[in-house]
Parts: C-alpha cells; sequence; structure tokens
C-alpha cells in the first residue's frame, strides 16, 4: 500500500507513539483498544501505513507521514511515546519532537535506555520547557499488545497527564493496574534495568534446577516440564516456571529430539543484566546471584575455552552424575533450593534499587514496585505479592531475608539448598548462582566474617587503617616500626 496521510484538520490524539516496530505497533494497538486516540508516526512511513491497513480497525488512530503532521494531531498538552532504537535514534527522534513540541508537552520514552542517559535527556528536554519521562515497559512484544508492567519515571505534573493512559494500557492484577510514578528522571528506567538483572538471576536459577534434575537425577525433559508444571502450583508460580514446563515440553519436529537438546547452548544477552551488575558495582551492591547470571552466560559463549576444558579434564573428574537414590525428595530439595536462592535474588535487586535512590535522589516505594511487577512482565510472579506486604509493614525490612514470610522460608529451606550445592559440587554440575545466594545469606548471617583480616593485609601493605571493635576511631599499626598501634 501507498496511500499518503493528509495533514490533520484539528488535533485529535491524546496520545502518539513514534517507532512502530513490533513495540511501539503493539503499544498503539493496547491503547487504541482501551479507548485512546493514538497519533501514529515512523521514520519510515510504509511501517505507518502497514499498521493501519492491517489494524485500523481495532480504535481510533490518527496516522501521519511528518513530525509536523504527527504533533498538529496531537491535542495539549502533546504526550508522545518514543518506541525505537535505544541510544542514537531514540536521541534522533527527541531532536525532531522538540523541534515540533512546545512548552509543557511530554515526550517519553519507552525504549530500553540507559538510566544515566535518560537523566541527562531530562535535563536536556527540560530546558526547552517540555517534559522529559524515561518509562521502563516490560513484556515484550505480547505484554506491549496486552498489558505491560510499567515503570514511569520524570516530573509529578508529567505523570498527570500520563498516568491515567498508561493505566489504560498496562496488565491489570486484582483489580490495579501495573503501573506506578517511580520517581523523577531516570528512576523508571533504573527500576527496569533492575527488573532485567533479576530476571537473568531468576533464569540462572531455574538453568541450573534443570541441570541437577537433568544431569544429576536422570529425568527427561519432558519428565522435567512436568516438575516445572507442579512448581508452578506452589511459591514458585510464576511466568518464567510456567514457560520453562513448555519449553521443556516442546519436541523438534526435525529430528523428533526434545527441542533443548537441538538448541545451541550459548545464551545470548542485550546488556541490561550487564548495567545492573555494572551499576550495582559502582553502588557497592552486592548483587551477586545476578552478577553469576550474567556471568554464567557469558562463560556458556566461551566456546574455545569449553572445547579445550573438555578434552582436558575428564579423567578423575566427576560427571555430573549424583547418585540420587530417593528421586523425589531430590526435586523437592531442588525446588527448595531454588526458592531460597530466588529470595536471595530479590532481596539483592531491591537493595540495588535502594542504593540507587539514594544516590540519585529517588523517592522510590519498593512496595509499589513489588505491586507492579506482578502482572505483565517477566518476572511477574505470586511472590511479589509477598514482597509488597513485606515492604508495607510499621517497620520495612532492613533486607528481604530478614521479613518475617521470608525469613520463615529461608528457615524451613537452608537444610535442602546446602545439600544440593553440597552434592553439585561434588558431582561436578556448575551452581554458580545457587552457590552465591547460599554464600550470601551465610555471609550476612555470619558474626565474624574475615573482612578483619583484609583490613589487617591492607594496613599492613598500605598504612589504610583499621577500625577497632572496643573503640572509636582510626587505628594504624607500625607494622615495618616496633608494631605498636598509633591513632591515625
Ligand atoms: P527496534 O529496537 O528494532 O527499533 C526499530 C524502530 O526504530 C523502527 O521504528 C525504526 O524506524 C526506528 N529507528 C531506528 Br532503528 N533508527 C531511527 C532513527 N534514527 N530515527 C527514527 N527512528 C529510528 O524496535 P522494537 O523491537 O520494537 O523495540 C523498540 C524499543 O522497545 C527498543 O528500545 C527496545 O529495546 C524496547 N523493548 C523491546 C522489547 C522487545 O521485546 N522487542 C521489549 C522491551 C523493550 P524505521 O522503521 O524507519 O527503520
Amino acid at each position: 500500500m501507498t496511500t499518503s496521510f493528509s495533514a490533520p484538520a484539528s488535533p485529535t490524539a491524546n496520545i502518539g507513539v513514534v517507532g512502530l516496530a513490533v513495540m511501539g505497533s503493539n503499544l498503539a494497538r493496547n491503547l487504541a483498544r482501551h479507548g485512546n486516540t493514538v497519533a501514529l508516526y515512523n521514520r519510515t512511513a510504509q511501517r505507518t501505513r502497514d499498521l493501519v491497513a492491517e489494524h485500523g480497525d481495532e480504535g481510533a488512530f490518527v496516522p501521519a507521514e511528518t513530525v509536523a503532521d504527527f504533533a498538529a494531531s496531537l491535542q495539549r498538552p502533546r504526550t508522545a511515546i518514543i518506541m525505537v532504537k535505544a541510544g542514537a535514534p531514540t536521541d534522533a527522534v527527541i531532536d525532531e519532537l522538540v523541534e515540533v513540541f512546545e512548552p509543557g508537552d511530554i515526550i517519553v520514552d519507552g525504549g530500553n535506555a540507559q538510566f544515566t542517559d535518560t537523566i541527562r535527556r531530562e535535563a536536556a528536554v527540560r530546558e526547552h520547557g517540555i517534559h522529559f519521562v524515561g518509562a521502563g515497559i516490560s513484556g515484550g512484544e505480547e505484554g506491549a499488545l496486552n498489558g505491560p508492567s510499567i515503570m514511569p519515571g520524570g516530573s509529578d505534573e508529567s505523570y498527570a497527564t500520563l498516568g491515567p493512559i498508561l493505566a489504560s494500557i498496562a496488565a491489570v492484577v486484582d483489580g490495579e493496574p501495573c503501573v506506578t510514578h517511580v520517581g523523577t528522571d531516570g528512576a523508571g528506567h533504573f527500576v527496569k534495568m533492575v527488573h532485567n538483572g533479576i530476571e537473568y538471576a531468576d533464569m540462572q536459577l531455574i538453568g541450573e534446577s534443570y541441570d541437577l534434575l537433568r544431569r544429576g537425577a536422570g529425568l527427561t525433559p519432558a519428565e522435567i516440564a512436568d516438575v516445572f508444571a507442579q512448581w508452578n502450583t506452589t511459591e514458585l508460580d510464576s511466568y518464567l516456571v510456567e514457560i520453562t514446563a513448555e519449553v521443556l515440553r516442546q519436541v523438534d519436529a526435525a529430528t523428533g529430539r526434545p527441542l533443548v537438546d537441538v538448541i545451541t547452548d550459548q545464551a545470548g544477552m542485550k546488556g541490561t543484566g550487564t548495567w545492573t551488575v555494572q551499576n550495582a558495582l559502582d553502588l557497592a551492591v552486592p548483587v551477586t546471584g545476578i552478577a553469576e547470571a550474567v556471568f554464567a552466560r557469558g562463560l556458556s559463549g566461551r566456546t574455545a575455552q569449553r572445547e579445550a576444558a573438555q578434552a582436558r579434564f575428564t579423567e578423575g573428574q566427576p560427571t555430573g552424575e549424583l547418585g540420587v537414590t530417593d528421586r523425589d525428595a531430590f526435586i523437592e530439595a531442588v525446588r527448595l533450593a531454588l526458592f531460597a536462592s530466588k529470595i536471595v535474588a530479590y532481596a539483592q535487586g531491591f537493595d540495588e534499587i535502594t542504593a540507587g535512590a539514594e544516590k540519585y535522589g529517588w523517592q522510590i516505594d519498593l512496595g509499589e514496585i513489588a505491586r507492579i511487577w506482578r502482572g505483565g512482565c517477566i518476572i511477574r510472579a505470586r511472590f511479589l505479592g509477598t514482597i509488597t506486604e513485606a515492604y508495607a509493614a510499621d517497620e520495612p525490612p532492613v533486607s528481604l531475608i530478614t521479613a518475617p514470610y521470608f525469613a520463615a522460608a529461608l528457615d524451613a529451606t537452608h537444610a535442602a539448598w546446602r545439600q544440593v550445592v553440597a552434592h553439585a559440587t561434588l558431582g561436578g554440575i556448575p551452581v554458580p548462582a545457587f552457590a552465591s545466594s547460599l554464600a550470601y545469606f551465610d555471609g550476612l548471617r555470619s558474626p565474624r566474617l574475615p573482612a578483619a583480616l583484609i583490613q589487617g593485609q591492607r594496613d599492613f601493605f598500605g598504612a589504610h587503617t583499621y577500625g577497632r571493635i572496643d573503640r572509636p576511631g582510626a587505628f594504624h599499626t607500625l607494622w615495618s616500626g616496633d608494631r605498636s598501634e598509633v591513632e591515625a
């Protein structure tokens, strides 16, 4: 189709979408299906034409071929959601919109932007009197069409206009839309970043559970699919556990083998997990489960090193068979280890949000974040309702692991968790996320840590000083002198 659209006679649209690839098209359709009048604009006009031709009957669309016509079709304050490739394309579209928008209008970036870019863009766009909102949108293509979880940042003023529009298209759980005003400028994209980091940890933990059941206990993919389907009726009820059962049940049409056995075992990534860990390092927050998940994907792609290690280390090494005698008991132990490690992954993710909020001056309600993650997004899970309750307590927990429900869960699971990690390690099955989560738990509960010795070493070689348990101040031992102690 090559028809072009005429310039609008009057502004009729209450929301616009710029960028009509898969995410933008689906979001525009979702908006139109929920009673919004949606202005459309895409750099390549054919995409706009295709959307109107294929889905124009789903609601009210106002297509435009130029950015000027797009702006003219929007009611004030003009509100436009950008859904283009993150990075330079987003900046290009912002520049175009700033030219045709006026003070008070609202530009929303719904792409996967780095939150630091969002902070920079918000400041630059504000110079023009225009609001800029970075909104994390989770749920992939399906969520964009049928109800995502939405994490908008930006000003209170812009949220007054934008909030009801986003609420009209967000996933709904218990009658509540999965959207909240996360905080100012880059807060929304920061929280979306951490969401993705938790997603990495969740997926790695599920992967380790699968490996233990497959290699360790000899279950078939179809049997493990049944195990995950059953787990999905327990505290582990979640989208990722649900789709794991689906993937494991899938049979490859070409070979008749389980699909999981014909997929190359190298996990890809687009960068948000890495950002989560990089920022956690900057903030000095130990997100060990998320970090191990990112590193495990990296390891899976190191083909030459994997081949060399596989060729070299065979004789005398454990094979991965765990000699499981009571299969049902082992499956239950893995389930408990998965639950315990998952609690740690979420505790770490929420700690990173707390630290980010402190550093960047955001007022983030952690319970609200857990609430809007209950639907629409990839990490949606029953468990999140309990996290909301934990943060709503009169005295919010200093760590999620000490909140009453989660502390009781860790009491009930830690013995199985330890057994699973010990068996896996002795049997030669890598469980980096299970093991690091357990080490984190034990690290927090240890009455004394070897950090004291590290402080001694630091003082020895660098005169970095140390604190004492019995009095305040900073102290240094004269290591190369008479080894007496002086106050620094
Ligand atoms: P893509 O990330 O594939 O981007 C394609 C869109 O960007 C097209 O509309 C394209 O216009 C436009 N674009 C590009 Br490329 N360069 C441009 C430029 N210089 N000026 C104007 N427009 C430009 O689309 P997507 O997969 O729909 O994702 C959109 C956003 O949503 C991304 O930020 C992505 O990270 C995020 N996201 C995606 C998912 C997902 O599941 N795919 C999930 C969550 C978030 P053209 O038609 O003229 O080439």
